[in-house]
């Protein structure tokens, strides 16, 4: 039996919707319907319509794949969010997502609901890599394929910022105000890189379209957290066994979650505040902290795990040499952070150990390990860069990134291959394999642009380092030379 409105009355310890779910209206475009979407912001959305205003339904757009889409819309768009803390456990089951739509096949479905009058948030999750942007610069990458067909033409857009902006070119003609974008991907600056992804496309079709986008238009900038691991065959098994029916789309996550929201809107918006959503005029400071304080370090664990082996991040924690690494990393990006005022980095510190040590979340080094070239810039190449100004060490970050570049070469310290999931991976793993030596490879990476800026790759002495902690990892391994740095 598959979770449906039909058969919520045969949930078993599972919380369903606590709404009329035929009250509820589309007011929500999200596009890139994943896990995080799911257990982050549609729990948010979910709890509006709860707390009475049924405006906040979701229609999930997939860019990509149907794979979604075929989970959720057989369970009327139902799925549970499955909270796990410890051994304490909790099943909510999520009813704000209407449909589901794939745009490749009808990329003029999801501009129309895009333009729909009653849509007035347009949310996005499609990975740092889904802007199509330069990692280091955050321009629009006008030559990749598809952004330069979404420049010629919007008849069938493909990319995130083309479908924004054929939506709002129907919106400006039909006489209705743009919606907010809201980026809720780990990209630094996020709102204000999508708003010029979409400024910058939307002058290669129409300059006064631009301007009114540039002047009506609203992307706020946002912090986005909660850990979601990917779900796997055996948590689908076991949720069935514990609440009576099937839920292909079921998300597992922590207690923990947070969003921060630059409060720049252009139109109508759930009460955010009431939600525990924090509304600021300055979302940076949060970013900041959160970038390079958890996924810096979540970074570092992924690639001297998974080079050692280790699947589960808290696995790594739960080793005293990992804890220090992680404590040192901490130390050194510290000093780089203008704390948001209320936060106290002590606390933020302990409480984010005490997440990544969580073991009910099995949260895969791999996952993390995914798009790396998109991530380091703002995880860890900006915190060196703000560490070398002012003369400090990089020990734990530059052990970091030694482990994203022996990560490139596919070979783990068992000898064993793998995929290095990266949108630039062709070039790295060409830039790895280029020198007869450490110091060779870490030129040659070092001398990709759209990853590392001039200040770092022009730093012979950050090079020297980098290149003694790669030949340590290459000669010792990832954990024994993580090991030696912890003490
Ligand atoms: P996921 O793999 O479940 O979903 C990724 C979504 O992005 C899918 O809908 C996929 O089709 C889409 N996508 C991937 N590459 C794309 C591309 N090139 N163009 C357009 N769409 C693309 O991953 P998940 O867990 O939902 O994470 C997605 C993003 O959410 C992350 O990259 C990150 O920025 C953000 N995030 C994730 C958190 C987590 O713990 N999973 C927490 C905080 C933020
Ligand atoms: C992780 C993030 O996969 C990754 O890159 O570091 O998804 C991380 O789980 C979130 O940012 C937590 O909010």
């Amino acid at each position: 039996m598959r979770l449906a409105d039909a058969t919520l009355n045969r949930l078993i310890d599972a919380a369903p919707p606590a709404y009329d779910r035929s009250a509820v209206r589309t007011g929500v475009v999200h596009l890139g319907i994943g896990a995080f979407h799911r257990a982050h912001q549609a729990a948010v959305f979910d709890a509006a319509i709860a707390a009475g205003d049924p405006r906040w339904g979701i229609a999930g757009v997939s860019l990509r794949s149907a794979g979604v889409r075929d989970q959720l819309v057989p369970q009327d768009g139902l799925y549970s969010i499955v909270v796990r803390d410890g051994d304490a456990q909790r099943v909510q089951v999520c009813g704000a997502i209407r449909t589901v739509l794939v745009a490749p096949e009808d990329p003029a479905a999801v501009v129309a609901l895009l333009a729909d009058a009653d849509v007035h948030l347009v949310t996005l999750t499609v990975t740092e890599k889904g802007y199509r942007l330069d990692p280091a610069t955050g321009a629009l990458l006008v030559d990749e394929a598809d952004v330069a067909a979404d420049c010629a033409s919007l008849d069938a857009p493909r990319t995130a910022p083309g479908f924004l902006v054929a939506a709002l070119a129907r919106r400006r003609a039909a006489g209705l105000a743009p919606f907010t974008a809201i980026s809720c991907d780990n990209l630094p600056h996020n709102g204000r890189r999508l708003r010029q992804a979409v400024l910058t496309l939307a002058r290669h079709h129409n300059e006064g379209l631009a301007e009114w986008i540039a002047a009506e238009g609203a992307f706020p900038q946002t912090m986005v957290d909660r850990i979601v691991p990917a779900t796997t065959d055996a948590d689908i098994a076991a949720l069935a066994a514990r609440i009576g029916v099937g839920d292909r789309a079921m998300v597992k996550t922590e207690g923990f979650s947070q969003w921060v929201i630059e409060d720049v809107f252009a139109g109508p918006r759930p009460d955010f505040a009431a939600l525990g959503v924090q509304l600021t005029a300055d979302v940076a400071p949060w970013e900041e902290a959160k970038l390079r304080l958890l996924n810096g370090a979540h970074s570092g664990l992924a690639y001297l795990g998974g080079l050692g082996g280790v699947d589960f991040i808290d696995q790594l924690v739960a080793e005293p040499a990992g804890r220090r690494f992680v404590e040192r990393l901490w130390d050194e990006a510290q000093p780089t952070l203008t704390p948001p005022p209320g936060l106290d980095l002590a606390a933020y510190r302990t409480a984010l150990m005490a997440r990544f040590a969580n073991a009910a979340l099995q949260h895969r080094t791999r996952q993390i390990a995914m798009d790396g070239s998109q991530k380091l810039p703002q995880r860890l190449l900006e915190t060196i860069a703000a560490r070398r100004r002012a003369g400090a060490s990089v020990d734990a970050l530059g052990l970091a990134v030694a482990a994203w570049m022996r990560w490139q070469g596919g070979v783990d310290d068992r000898g064993e291959s793998f995929t290095v999931d990266d949108p630039l991976a062709d070039r790295t793993a060409a830039a790895y394999a280029a020198g007869p030596d450490a110091a060779a490879r870490v030129e040659a990476l070092m001398g990709i642009e759209a990853i590392f800026p001039a200040e770092l790759s022009g730093d012979a002495e950050l090079k020297a380092m980098l290149a003694r902690t790669l030949a340590a990892i290459e000669r010792d391994g990832a954990l024994a030379t993580m090991r030696d740095l912890a003490g």
